[in-house]
């Protein structure tokens, strides 16, 4: 079996719909990769442990989503220097602005990569990462052009009105 490469966490399994997303990603690319809850307010004890084992267990990024007071991407990145992909998860009552603004406006000297709200970033996260290894790894890289290449096509196949 392969290493571990990529950490996907989340706050809460109510979080997988958006996450999944991620997920899937890296599934498509063939990256090895764990996913789990790790929430920061209900159990801060294994986030931190989680983060401090993260470089030792040769993770290469942690992608990590929550919702509302979205404290789990900054506190993983205050606990290890793997990069940290912050996914903000629509919330119930401020639709993820307020999950948006918790993870992306992180003090100096503790970055977060912060993405869109919702499942656009939560596979744009996944793809961050997928370009992350790919420096290391010219097969992965092809793999990521062909995907761009895809979308290309798929775009200039578009027609108007859109099909139903
Ligand atoms: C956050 O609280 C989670 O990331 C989730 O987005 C939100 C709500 O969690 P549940 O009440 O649905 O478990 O910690």
């Amino acid at each position: 079996m392969k290493p571990i490469q990529i950490g996907v966490v989340m706050g809460s399994s109510s979080d997988w719909d958006t996450m999944q997303h991620a997920v899937e990603i890296l599934r498509q690319f063939g990256i090895a990769h764990e996913a789990q809850v790790v929430s920061a307010h209900r159990m801060p004890d294994d986030m931190f442990a989680y983060a401090e084992r993260a470089a030792e267990r040769g993770l290469k990024a942690i992608i990590a989503g929550a919702g509302g007071a979205a404290h789990l991407p900054g506190m993983i990145a205050a606990k290890t220097t793997v990069p940290v992909l912050g996914v903000p998860v629509a919330s119930r009552h401020l639709q993820g602005v307020d999950s948006l603004h918790s993870i992306v406006q992180m003090p100096k000297g503790i970055p977060v990569a912060t993405f869109a709200i919702g499942q656009a970033g939560a596979a744009n996260a996944a793809l961050f990462a997928v370009a992350l290894l790919a420096n290391e790894d010219p097969a992965l890289r092809q793999q990521l052009e062909q995907f761009r290449a895809q979308q290309t096509e798929a775009a200039r196949a578009m027609t108007l009105p859109p099909a139903a």
